[in-house]
This record gives C-alpha cells, structure tokens and sequence, in this order.
C-alpha cells in the first residue's frame, strides 16, 4: 500500500478523469441500452444499481487496478484472519466474527455471550425477570454514547416493525441532563432496565448519566442497594469498573477490544436490540451481515457491492474533487441511518496522515449528510440540483412498504424514482424555456425566469432497493455499508480503526470543568475562551 497518487493507476485514472469528466449521463444512457444490466448487481434481496454514475467500462477497470495496486484483497485477508490491522491500537479488527455462524466460529467466546444474551432476554420477554417490586419489565434504558449508541438506535427505529411483547427502548446519551430527565419523566421505574452500555466504562458522558439514573433510582424506587441488581445490567469490557459501580458481573455482557465502537452493534451492545426485536430476529441480522461479509470477502471485485461502491466514492472524492456525500432513505424506518453514517465515515476515515503517520496530499472521508425521503426534498434538495458542488447521492428504498396504506407508498416510490431521474437529465434550457412558454408567459418574463429554472443535472447516484426492510436485509446494508468504509481506508492508506481525533476536546474539557464552580474570573486562556466563561459565571443562576 502506498499513496495512491504515485501509482500507475492514478496516473491512467487522471487521464481517463480528463477525457470523461464532461460526458453526460444522458449521452451514456443513450449509447448504451443494456446500462443498467452492466452497471447493476443483485444481492439477494438487495438491487445495487451504480448506472447514474459518471463512469464507462473503462473507469470501473482502472479504479479495480488501483484497487490491486494498493493491496485491497491482502487487507481483507489480513482483517479475515484476525491480523492486527489496526496499527495505532495494536488490534485486530473482527466486527465479523460477531456475525459467523457457529460452524465458522474464529472467536468462541462470541457464542457464550450470544447465549448468556438469549437467556437474559428471555427471562425479560417471559416476564420471569421482576424489577424490585415484583413488576415485569416493559422499558429499556440504554445508556451510552458514539458507538455504543448510534449503533443499536438506528437499528431499534429500523426494526420497529419486529418489536415483540411491549418492550419500547429508550436511548440517552448526551450529558445535558436534559436528555435522562426528559427520557425518565414518563417512565414507571418500577418496569424500567437500565443498559449501560460502555466499552470502556470510562467514558464521561456515559458514567454521568449512569450516575444520575442510579441516585433517582435509589431515591425513589429502591430499598436496599441490591435492588441495583435488578434494574441495571452493564455491557462493557471492563468488568473491574462495572463492579465499582455496583452492577453484579452477572449481569455483564462482555464483549472484546477487536470490536471498533462504530462497529460493535453486532455484540453485546445490540442488547437494546434483541430486548426490542427478540433474540431470533437479532440472529437474523447478523445472518444477513455475514451473507454480506461472504459476498465482501469471496466475490470478484467487478461484481463486488462494497468494493464498487467505495471506489465510485473515491473517484468523486479524488477526481471530480467531491466534498460530501448525501444519503436519502426513502424509508421511515432508516431515518437514524445518515446519523449512524455519519460516525462510520466520519470517524473512521476523517484522517489526514498515512497509516505510517505521513501527512496526505489527497483528500480523504467527505461529509457525510442526508435525512429521509420525501422531507429532505423540502428542505435541502434545492443544492443537490441547483447548488455549485458535485454531491453523489446514495438512494435506499423498499420495494413494499411495512405499512401499506392507501396510496402512500407508490407516491413515496414516485418521488425516489423521479428524484435520480432530475438529478441525471436535470432540465435543459430549451426545456425549461418549453414549459414557461407553455405556461402562457410573456417573452420579457421568460428571459427574466430562464436561468433559475435550468437544472445542469448529469448528478450522479446510486440506489440501493430492497426488497422490504427486513432484520437480514437491515444486517446486509449495514454489513456492506462497514465494509465501504473499510475499502476506502485501504484505498487512502489510513487506519481507519482508531479516533484520536476526539481526544483533545475531552482533554480540554476536563481541565475546564474546575473553573466553572467558584466566583474567581478566569484569565488562563485566550481571551475569547475567558470571556465565554466568564460571562458563564456571571450569569449562572
Ligand atoms: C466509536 C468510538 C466512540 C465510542 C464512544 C463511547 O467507534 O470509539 O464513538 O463508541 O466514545 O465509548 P465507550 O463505549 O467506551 O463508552
């Protein structure tokens, strides 16, 4: 693996960038009527469609000889086999081990987790586990941050079709007190689990809000300390700091230093899940990940999802200088997932040094950003057609809807469907100056009214149309979606695995913390974070 601008495939690539940047989708389309069935790929339940992408032949077969100039099939090797490609912690990266059947186990110690999880939310579903008034539990409270929230979130939205019995999960993870009282305000504690779900069980935010659920649980529910044990379970590494705490190591859930965070739903820390959507439908999901692992780790680069769809990422990042990525469900149920995507990306691949610790020439993770479909047509559609960037943009969409109601779902599909057409053929002068012609305006009018309603189009696309949202097919997005942002790491020669980045501002929180009690004005830092504060103290009531 070297930087990628030295190779010979850049080089072809930059040349190839140069002949191709202004052609136009529509002009690909014309040429070419069987575009969809070269540029397509059935996965299972799943249609990745990559036609309105600003692509030839050509371009997929340089991009996969970059691919090879940087190693990428040695890296899935490496990561497969448990190598420790995680090089700034020294630690392996194995996120799809969680998801291996049995017979393919690389890590046993998975199973005996995955069963201490079955029982556990068997006893909760059976009504066998009481609170410490004998109630049954009907609400879970999982308390946890970054990944050991984004995680189990977006997937208990997702799957909120699957609920089974009348669990509802409730997930607080900012440290604005707001987020625990306004979450417990409705909540009979006597029915209520605490989760808390933390890797390292070290971590501020977590430990706070833990602190805090543990003193209004024993203000105005428990009798004795031990009734702890029957509201509070933790999922964590760290067994000597869950003990501290007063949480039994029986009810711990372990789970293991080569689980990144970002990557761990598939653990211990998917408990909000399984307690959600039960242990057969958690199981579910994680068959449908390792489907894609397999997919990931068996298939030919050409007809490969994950590596295509990172390397058309790259080629807009790296050629056509894209700074962000947008990414619309044109479903209810992933409304979490450009939150979560946004930690997978971001964390993992906003990095500017080389995994030997070089400084980058050439730009790496976008932006991540998106919402669901149709809200985010009325609200920032406008840029994506009309704005000065290049964004691709990701489509996922259900063939059938869960709720199938009057004609919601054709209309919702309609709109899918219409939006990457505008976004490909955009509209032409001469048609836009048709339709105000049409209209009945007058020539002055026209003139005036013409430039703002041409759309330059030739905006690529992918979209991703499934069946229906289902636990496996969930489980396959996701496990695709990882393995997109591990390609592109392998691609820029960074580590994709470990997050300094959010250090500093921990540090810097921590010395600061001191100086907002007391009366004395503080005059250590520069002279706006002295104000700031200052006024702070002033005005605290
Ligand atoms: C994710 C990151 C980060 C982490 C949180 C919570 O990949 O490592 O988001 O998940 O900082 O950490 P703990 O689970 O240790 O509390």
């Amino acid at each position: 693996m070297k930087n990628f601008l030295e190779t010979n495939s850049y080089r072809l690539l930059k040349e190839h960038y140069n002949r191709i940047k202004g052609v136009q989708l529509r002009d690909l389309f014309a040429s070419s009527p069987r575009r969809f069935d070269e540029f397509s790929i059935k996965f299972e339940d799943l249609l990745f469609d990559y036609s309105k992408n600003i692509i030839t032949s050509e371009t997929i077969e340089l991009l996969i000889g970059l691919a090879e100039e940087q190693k990428l099939s040695e890296m899935i090797e490496k990561m497969f086999s448990g190598e420790k490609i995680n090089n700034t912690e020294n630690r392996a990266v194995m996120h799809f081990a969680l998801r291996q059947r049995e017979k393919d186990a690389s890590v046993d110690d998975v199973f005996q987790v995955r069963n201490q999880m079955r029982n556990f939310v068997n006893l909760i579903h059976s009504g066998d586990w009481k609170g410490c008034t004998g109630e049954t539990i009907t609400d879970i409270v999982n308390i946890g941050i970054g990944g050991s929230d984004l995680g189990p979130k977006m997937v208990c939205k997702a799957l909120e079709a699957y609920s089974v019995g009348n669990i509802k999960t409730h997930f607080v993870s900012n440290v604005d007190g707001t987020n625990i009282v306004e979450t417990l305000k409705n909540l009979n504690l006597e029915r209520t689990l605490f989760l808390i779900s933390s890797k390292s069980f070290t971590t501020q935010e977590t430990l706070t809000n833990a602190v805090t659920a543990k003193a209004i649980f024993l203000e105005k529910l428990a009798k004795e300390e031990k009734d702890i044990a029957k509201h509070f379970v933790a999922v964590s590494t760290n067994e000597k700091d869950v003990k501290e705490f007063g949480i039994d190591p029986k009810n711990m859930f372990v789970f293991w230093d080569w689980v990144g965070g970002r990557f761990s739903l598939w653990s211990s820390i998917g408990l909000p899940i399984a307690l959600q959507i039960g242990m057969d439908n958690f199981e579910k999901l994680l068959d449908g990940a390792n489907a894609m692992d397999l997919h990931f780790k068996n298939t030919d680069f050409r007809e490969n999802i994950p590596v295509l769809a990172a390397l058309l990422s790259l080629w807009y990042t790296n050629f056509f200088n894209a700074k962000s990525h947008c990414v619309i469900a044109y479903d209810q149920y992933l409304e979490k997932l450009p939150d979560y995507l946004q930690q997978l990306e971001m964390e993992s691949n906003g990095k500017s040094v080389s995994r030997d610790g070089e400084a980058l020439s050439y730009s790496t993770s976008p932006i991540i950003f998106g919402g669901v479909g149709t809200d985010s047509q009325h609200s920032f559609f406008q840029l994506l057609h009309q704005g000065t960037q290049l964004i691709p943009v990701d489509f996922f969409a259900p063939v059938n809807s869960l709720n199938p109601v009057g004609n919601h779902h054709n209309i919702l599909l309609s709109n899918f469907f219409a939006q990457t057409e505008a976004l490909m053929n955009g509209k032409s002068r001469e048609e836009a100056k048709l339709d105000l012609e049409q209209s009945g305006l007058g020539a002055e009018e026209i003139q005036k009214l013409l430039p703002h309603k041409i759309f330059k189009g030739n905006r690529p696309s992918n979209s991703f149309l499934y069946k229906k949202m289902t636990p496996a097919v969930l489980g396959s997005i996701l496990s695709m979606c990882e393995h997109i942002t591990f390609v592109k790491g392998i691609m820029w020669n960074i580590n994709s695995f470990d997050q300094w980045g959010v250090e500093l501002g921990k540090q810097l929180a921590k010395k600061i913390l001191p100086e907002l009690s007391g009366k004395e004005k503080i005059l250590s830092h520069d002279s706006s974070r002295n104000g700031l504060i200052n006024f702070f103290k002033e005005n605290k009531e």
